[in-house]
């Protein structure tokens, strides 16, 4: 673990991987709260940001030389692109193999359809954690621990609100993310 966050200073500087220590704790809590795999939240945590570059030509050379498929999205909003060139870092050069923490690192900016228990937990931690101060995120921090899928549900909406009133793209694994939780509540709640 040590090694790893030298490496990740070493690579996203030392106020992103200071930012990927917090989220690491905050998915650790989340992780014993909803008795999932605490190792696994660890190293997904810290590493989430891992290929966060600030740089876009690089962002996009590094995600073809890894082969990754960009759509329009991800190329106008190449912030993006951190999150599936992030599991392909994860796995190259801190020598992670677990598909699960890769899902959960390649998914922790849009979500996606049918997220797993540990790509919600990051999603949220990444949402929540202690240095985060928007308003609102008092009740997401509340919510994540009651709620999981209710957390999220208010995350997504806040995000999708404000990329809206900025006139940005959304991303389809956005609108399935939040349609899967919406829909899975709906159903429930109609006892279907
Ligand atoms: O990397 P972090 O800053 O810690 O956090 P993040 O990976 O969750 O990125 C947050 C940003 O991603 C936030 O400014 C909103 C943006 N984002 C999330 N979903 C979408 C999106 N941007 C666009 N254009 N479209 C999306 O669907
Ligand atoms: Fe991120
Ligand atoms: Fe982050």
């Amino acid at each position: 673990m040590d090694n790893l966050l030298e490496l990740l200073v070493e690579r996203i500087g030392e106020k992103r991987a200071e930012h990927s220590i917090r989220v690491m704790d905050t998915a650790v809590k989340l992780a014993s709260h909803y008795s999932s795999d605490i190792n696994k939240a660890r190293i997904a945590g810290a590493l989430h940001d891992c290929a966060k570059y600030r740089d876009k030509s690089y962002l996009l050379k590094r995600a073809s030389d890894f082969g990754i498929i960009l759509d329009k999205t991800m190329i106008i909003n190449y912030q993006l692109i951190h999150g599936p060139l992030g599991a392909k870092v994860a796995e190259d050069e801190f020598g992670i193999e677990d598909e699960e923490i890769l899902d959960a690192i390649r998914y922790h900016t849009t979500g996606r359809e049918n997220m797993s228990l540990l790509d919600k937990i990051v999603y949220m931690a990444d949402y929540i954690e202690p240095s985060r101060n928007f308003s609102g995120v008092e009740l997401a921090r509340q919510l994540a621990f009651k709620d999981l899928d209710e957390s999220l549900i208010y995350a997504m909406n806040n995000t999708i609100l404000d990329l809206i009133k900025t006139n940005k793209l959304i991303h389809l694994d956005t609108i399935k993310a939040r349609n899967y939780l919406v829909s899975k509540k709906l159903y429930s709640s109609l006892n279907l």
